[in-house]
This record gives structure tokens, sequence and C-alpha cells, in this order.
């Protein structure tokens, strides 16, 4: 029987090994100037820390927006490192990156951390961060109707092949009648009422959009009060535009689903929260659409498990990732433990998320850690059944979870 140590020490070195390929961010490429995140302050003013801070400090919300980014950075770093203890996953992440990069942080002086952060470096932090985080590509989150992000890919910026890119159209299936307007302003003879040539004006978009920016899917995320099939307009622009563009291109739709935005809208972007959200939609949207390739992630932790207990029962359903409140070492674990049992090798344990590209050096490491420690688990279990465990297993199964699974879905025809 191989020994437990052995089977630990192959789980590790495959899962550090192995170049991750991260199925959900929000990142851009060097070439997208205006909304490449990066630095130090870019990595302190994440919207998870800015929740954390206006808890515990006393400024108000409009005093934190009135100021400067380096000042609103500075200000979370007095409140979250300097005043108390930076014990949550997010400040957590921040020491990684620093740690990884080989910066001290003893002295807790946030003006010596920047000098390791000078702009005219930020090239040079993409092959670092890519080599320090070992990963291979990244999926970006693509707004067409975001004006910044469209005036980038309409004068044909380049994009670093490492940056693939993701279709997302919450505003086309969430915000209709109040986003015909942006359509129709972009040369689609669209109506608020969903008349006339509408849906196959939304097909053109949404064809001249695959076409521009070749993605590996389409995205939204959606609240915990969708239901599909529903009478509204949602469920019509899926059906009648987004389901079949996404079919003729063997493209997955991608449905994050449980949350509520805008919960505390002082908050910004820090003020969405989580519910629980209804399994049986996803069962019928899958089974209703057989010739639709769906992923899917739940913010829920409720609904973790009927979302496993789903995908045993789709083929064209693939679970990934533990999305935003479930990216905590703890969640991880138990969604990660659940998901093999139920699922064995056919899902995507984990994605990124990562807004900030330095992120996916603490993300990806603290992902990393709680993998292995569970996959050696799994494989020191099987050991102990008297099955001869193999290192081309342990590396194979690995390589699977961290880049396989994905691809072999996205090229799956159905
Ligand atoms: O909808 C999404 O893609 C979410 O991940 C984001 O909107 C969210 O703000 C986030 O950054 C979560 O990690
Ligand atoms: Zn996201």
């Amino acid at each position: 029987m191989v020994p437990a140590a052995t089977i630990a020490q192959w789980v590790k070195n495959a899962v550090e090994q192995t170049a991750v390929h991260d199925l959900h961010t929000h990142l851009f490429p060097p070439s997208f100037k205006k909304l490449v995140l990066w630095d130090i302050d870019d990595l302190l003013t994440y919207h998870y820390l800015i929740a954390e801070t206006l808890r515990l400090s006393d400024i108000s919300y409009e005093a934190y927006w009135g100021m400067t980014k380096a000042q609103q950075a500075q200000h979370i770093w007095q409140t979250l490192f300097v005043e108390n203890p930076p014990l949550s996953e997010a400040c957590r992440g921040i020491l990684t990156v620093l740690s990884k990069l080989g910066i001290d942080t003893s002295t807790r002086d946030l003006g010596a951390i920047r000098r390791h952060f000078p702009a005219s470096e930020m090239q040079r932090f993409f092959d670092r961060t890519f080599q320090v985080a070992n990963c291979s590509g990244v999926v970006m989150t693509n707004d067409p109707l975001d004006p910044v992000e469209r005036e980038y890919w309409q004068s044909g910026t380049e994009v670093d092949p490492r940056f693939k890119t993701a279709l997302r159209i919450d505003r086309i299936l969430l915000d209709w009648p109040a986003v015909a307007k942006d359509v129709s302003d972009l040369g689609y003879r669209v109506s608020g009422d969903i008349s006339g040539q509408t849906t196959a004006e939304v097909r053109r978009f949404l064809e001249d959009w695959v076409k521009r920016i070749k993605p590996l899917y389409v995205a939204c995320s959606l609240s915990p009060t969708w239901r599909y099939p529903d009478d509204n307009v949602t469920t019509r622009i899926l059906d009648q535009c987004v389901l079949p563009v996404a079919r003729e291109h063997n493209l997955p739709m991608a449905l994050m689903v449980g949350v509520t935005r805008g919960t505390n809208p002082q908050l910004r972007l820090a003020g969405d929260a989580v519910g629980k959200s209804d399994i049986t939609s996803i069962h019928r949207i899958c089974a209703t659409n057989p010739r639709n390739k769906f992923m899917c992630t739940m913010l829920a932790r409720e609904n973790t498990h009927e979302l496993a207990v789903a995908a045993r029962k789709h083929r064209n359903l693939l679970v990934f990732g533990c999305w935003w409140f479930l990216n905590n070492p703890s969640l991880i674990e138990e969604t990660t433990r659940m998901r093999i049992e139920l699922l064995g090798p056919s899902f995507v344990p984990q994605h990124s998320d990562a807004r900030v590209l330095l992120q996916l050096i603490y993300k990806w490491d603290h992902s990393r850690t709680v993998l292995a420690k569970v996959l050696t688990d799994k494989f020191v279990d099987l050991a102990a059944t008297g099955w001869n465990v193999t290192q081309n297993e342990v590396t194979s199964a690995a390589k699977g979870y961290l880049a396989g699974q994905f691809q072999r879905f996205i090229d799956m025809k159905i």
C-alpha cells in the first residue's frame, strides 16, 4: 500500500506544479490600460476590504467615497492592518501576495510597501504574477455595453493571449427595457416592449459580439428570485436570443446565481449580498434545453449541495467554483469534499474572481492548499481499500481540476 505521506507529497507536487486555467475573473490585459487594476492601492481598495473597513471605522460613507484612491487605501490599511489584526480571508490575501513577492511587511509601513509597485513596472508585474500564481490563462468578464471596454474592442486593441474572453450579458437579460436605448444607439433596431424585430436584432447583437471577441462562454449573474421559465423578459430573451446563439456556436451559458445587488447602495460594489436561490430552475433550464451547455455556480452555501446533485442529473451542466462569499478556506474545503464525493473528477473546484491582477497570487495559493488537503484525503481513502494509487492518476486528477475539466466541457459537443 502506498504510504499516506507519499500520497500527500504526490498531491502537493501535482497541485502546486499544474498551471491553472482560471475560468472566471474580472481582469483585463495590459493593453486595456484604463481598466487594469494591479498595485497595492488597488489590492487594498478591493470591495471585499471596503465592506470590512466600513464596519470598523467611524468614517461616513460620503467621507470614504470623497477620498482619493490613495487616501482610501491608506485608510483601509490603517483600519484593517494597523488598528486591528488582519484576520479575514481578504486581509490575509494581501499579506500572502506581499510575502510571495518577497516584500517585508514587518514594519507595517504602507509607504515602504508602495515603493515596490512603481507605475513603470506594471507590465513586468503581469509576467511575474502569472508565474508566481502558476497560472496559464484567465477568462475575463467582457461587457460590450460598458463604453470604456467597448472602445478597446472596437478599435482592435491587441489582447495578451493569456486573456480569454467571456461575453457578459447581465444588462441584456436583466435591464430590459432600460437597456434598449443603449443597444439601439449601437445600431440595432430594438424596442423596449420587445416588439417587431427586437429579438432578431438582439440575436444579431450577440452574434456580432461573439464574432468580435470570440468568447469561451456567455455569462450572467442572477438574483435569488430568478426563475426559469418565467413569464417575463428575461426568459423571453434567454429562450429566443441567448440560448439559440449559444447553441449555434457551441458556447456554454454560465449562470452565476444568488446575488442580491445593492442591498446597501451606500457601499456601491461592496453592497451586494447573498440569498438562497431556486435549484428547480437549474434543473428545468438544463432539461428543456438539452442542446445547450450550462455552467453554474451558486452563491449561497445552502444551494451548494443541491447544485452538485443537479450536475449528476444533467451532463450539459458543469458546476464550478466557490464564488465570492464561499471563497473562504473553511467553505472551499467542505464544498470541494462534497463535490468530489458526488461528482468525482467532473467539476471545476475553483475560479479566482480576481479583480486585481495580484490577487491571482493569493486566491490560487489559498485554494491550492485546500484542494491538496482534500485530494490527499480522498486518495488515502482509496489506498486504504487496496487500490494501487499511482502518481500518474494523482497528477491527472490535479490537471483535470485545475484546467482539463473546463477545457473538456468547452470542447464537448452535445
Ligand atoms: O457577478 C460577478 O461576476 C461577481 O463575481 C462580481 O460582481 C462581484 O462583485 C465579485 O467581485 C465577487 O467576487
Ligand atoms: Zn465575478
